[in-house]
């Protein structure tokens, strides 16, 4: 009885997941992606495995890296689609994505650049930066399971402009409520399951007071500390990010198993204990709260949040005779 409860509600998730798929641009695991793209391009060595040997190595050397990797992936998705633009660098004449506020704590760029140099070495101008970004979030994230925790479908070429004007109204701000929230992932053909399902990527990684600072206290103009917040954890926070805040000081999203990817996420969310307005967003909304009580189950997550990632990393690609294979991930070809 229990577990036909459950499949009912797979199955529920997976059809509300299908229906949203109808809108943006580009996105669907068609978007001219497909597996096994570089079979054949790239003969010499096998591009997922020399993804993963490296990104694994990293993880194992420093588990942090691994919230890393993922956010590159989400943060070059949401601003001009998959297309690698989050890692150009600045030039004389441009500034680029990674310029921008949000590029705070992002990180992760040289483990990309050393994947780039070991596949331009064995095949060169055939593997995309927008590939090895979305491949290295899915193994970053796999490390902890020795197994592929997502399909990534690749054929995505990378993009020739990067500009921090546009990070802004693209990625949903830590204070964002819900309607902006749905709105901004709508905008990139994510519906409101995707929204709940990603967000659980909170189950890793790190943050920092200054984004939760006005959930703490009671500043001028901003108003009161947020009452949505869990009282003891607030305590807590407040411990860790005394007034005034510092702006360096970190914080950890998931405080019970930030180095963990489990589904601990929405345990903390259903108690009043997700980090940020935007987590705590999520249950203003009758349907994306019942979602997340779902979600608290770990396979569920698991499975949901493998499709969301292989839609999120759908988002606008280029394709075909479009974009760039840039020798360089911090510059474009000349
Ligand atoms: C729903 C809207 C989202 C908002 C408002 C949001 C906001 C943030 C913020 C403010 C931080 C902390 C940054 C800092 O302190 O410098 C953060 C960290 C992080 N975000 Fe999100 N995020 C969202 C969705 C996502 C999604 C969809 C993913 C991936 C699928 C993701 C993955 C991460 C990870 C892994 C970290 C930790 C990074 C680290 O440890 O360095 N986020 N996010
Ligand atoms: C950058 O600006 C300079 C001066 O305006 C111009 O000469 C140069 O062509 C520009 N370079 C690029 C790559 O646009
Ligand atoms: C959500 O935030 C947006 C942008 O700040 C604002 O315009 C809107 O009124 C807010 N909606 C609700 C329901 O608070
Ligand atoms: C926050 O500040 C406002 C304005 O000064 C005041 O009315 C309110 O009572 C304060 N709230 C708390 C919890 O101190
Ligand atoms: C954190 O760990 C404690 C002790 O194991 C547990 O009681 C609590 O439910 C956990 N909180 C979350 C949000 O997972
Ligand atoms: C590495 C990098 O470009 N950091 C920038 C991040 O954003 C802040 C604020 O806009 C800049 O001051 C940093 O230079």
């Amino acid at each position: 009885m229990r577990k036909n409860i459950l499949v009912l509600l797979v199955a529920s998730i997976l059809l509300v997941g299908c229906m949203g798929g109808a809108h943006g641009k580009g996105h669907g695991k068609g978007g001219g992606l497909k597996m096994k793209y570089y079979q054949n391009l790239c003969r010499s060595v096998s591009v997922e495995n020399t993804v993963r040997d490296i990104v694994w190595s990293k993880v194992s050397a420093d588990p942090a890296m691994a919230a890393k990797l993922l956010r590159l992936h989400y943060h070059d998705c949401f601003v001009r689609g998959c297309d690698g633009s989050i890692l150009l660098d600045p030039t004389q004449n441009t500034t680029t994505e990674k310029t921008a506020g949000p590029n705070r704590s992002i990180s992760g760029y040289e483990v990309i650049d050393e994947i780039k140099t070991k596949l331009e070495a064995n095949c060169p101008g055939t593997v995309s930066c927008a590939d090895i970004v979305a491949l290295a979030a899915r193994d970053a994230v796999s490390f902890q399971f020795r197994r592929e925790m997502w399909p990534v479908f690749t054929g995505r070429k990378d993009g020739r402009v990067s500009l921090a004007s546009e990070v802004g109204g693209n990625l949903p701000s830590a204070n964002a409520n819900f309607t902006t929230l749905l709105n901004q992932f709508g905008t990139k053909g994510l519906n409101l399951n995707d929204l709940v399902t990603l967000s659980g990527a909170h189950t890793i990684g790190i943050s920092h007071c200054t984004l939760v600072a006005r959930r703490l206290y009671n500043f001028t103009g901003v108003g009161d500390a947020d009452p949505s917040l869990d009282p003891t954890y607030a305590q807590t926070l407040r411990n860790l990010c005394p007034n005034p805040i510092n702006p360096s000081t970190a914080l950890e999203m998931d405080p019970n198993s930030s180095l963990s990817f489990d589904s601990d996420y929405y345990r903390a969310l259903n108690q009043h204990k997700g980090l940020f307005v935007s987590d705590a967003a999520l249950l203003t909304n009758r349907q994306s709260a019942s979602v997340a009580k779902i979600l608290e189950n770990p396979k569920l997550f698991f499975a949901q949040f493998a499709m969301s990632m292989v839609k999120m990393g759908a988002v606008e690609v280029l394709t075909g005779g479009q974009g760039e294979v840039r020798t360089n991930c911090r510059v474009v070809n000349s």
